[in-house]
């Protein structure tokens, strides 16, 4: 069997129209081994899980592995061609070299909560171009479709590379002993058919009818409206959600709540929606904030929380049409819908 291509290989061929794209997926990917390399040895690189007393601009604790990423995927992006960076972990822009054509947005480690939990844990990351001459924020409050390219590295039991250049969805895989990453696989189509769903069901109480009774509905199976029978998956690490969903279908839910500060859900616009956003979009998935496509809106502010639905796209736009058309379906099967008599 031939081997399969390196990461540096492929984007010298199949990479983005301008280089210094690819050259940001690669400073990315050779960072994240440190990463990973840390991760790997769990407390024996210390206690990363710890808190450090702090929290960052979204009002979550920071822990010690959190800021590790920060300094580590900021430092390595001087490296590329890169004018600004964007972190959940730091309430404002970090400039690198401000004649640079490209701002960087970085989840420097998504999925803290489970840093002790020996659980898959990422890092996400959104590239746009920079607009010299405006203030540090201008570059990052646009909306998501102006990406150049996005991914994440998931530090998994293997390690890998998720990314876009918006030429469809690719997954490297690290080979350790050699430190290299290698395609594992070229333009990644989420399969329509498969009938999982992820999503923090311990908030059932808390959510708008909608999403009840789109939940209500995966869980009635094959007699209820949806007819078919859901499984559910929660590892409560985005980017391990994520991968999953990617490889073999389904939907991944974090909606808006009652919970005093989930109103706009728990998630962040900048790092993580966007990036997700375009990586699914470009596996023919599709992604919203429940009703609206993430990759329209507009951000306020750098760290703007906002519900997010991603995955198969029958079922992201099922979600949507429980918001804008709750009438809808609920007919199928009387019986099993909120004004029905044997509501599960
Ligand atoms: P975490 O706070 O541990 O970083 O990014 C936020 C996130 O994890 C996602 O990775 C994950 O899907 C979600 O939050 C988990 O939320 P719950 O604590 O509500 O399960």
């Amino acid at each position: 069997m031939p081997e399969p291509m390196t990461l540096q290989a492929f984007l010298e061929t199949s990479g983005a129209d301008d280089p210094a794209v690819d050259q940001v997926v690669a400073v990315m990917a050779g960072a994240s081994r440190e990463i990973a390399a840390t991760i790997q040895l769990g407390t024996l690189a210390g206690r990363m899980g710890d808190a450090r007393g702090n929290q960052n601009a979204d009002g979550d604790e920071q822990k010690a592995l959190d800021v590790i990423a920060h300094d580590t995927f900021t430092e390595a992006l001087r490296r590329a061609p890169v004018a600004l960076v964007a972190s959940e972990e730091s309430d404002s822009t970090v400039t690198l070299d401000a004649d640079a054509p490209l701002a960087v947005a970085l989840d420097p480690l998504d999925g803290s909560s489970n840093i002790d939990t020996n659980v898959s844990i990422g890092t996400i990351f959104s590239i746009l171009p920079a607009r010299p001459g405006t203030d540090g924020e201008a570059s990052f409050l646009v909306p998501g479709r102006e990406q150049l390219g996005a991914g994440f590295i998931i530090y998994g039991p293997q390690v890998s590379l998720v990314m876009t250049v918006r030429k469809g969805t690719h997954i490297f895989t690290l080979d350790p002993a050699r430190g290299e990453f290698r395609l594992a696989q070229q333009d990644v189509r989420i399969h329509p058919a498969r009938t999982e769903y992820a999503i923090n069901a311990s908030n059932y109480r808390h959510w708008d009818e909608c999403v009840r009774t789109y939940i209500d509905d995966c869980l009635a199976g094959e007699d209820g409206p949806l007819g078919a029978n859901f499984n559910m998956r929660w590892i409560a690490s985005m980017v391990a959600d994520a991968y999953r969903i990617l490889v073999r279908g389904g939907i991944f839910l974090y909606p808006g709540d009652q919970r005093r500060g989930y109103q706009q859900g728990r998630l962040r616009l900048l790092y993580e929606a966007n990036p997700m956003a375009l990586v699914f979009e470009e596996a023919a998935g599709a992604a919203t904030d429940t009703v609206n496509r993430i990759l329209d809106i507009k951000p306020r502010n750098l760290h703007q929380r906002t519900p997010l639905v991603f995955g198969s796209a029958d079922k992201v736009e099922r979600v949507a049409r429980y918001h804008t058309d709750p009438s809808h379906d609920f007919t199928r099967s009387p019986l099993f819908s909120h004004r029905g008599l044997l509501r599960v």
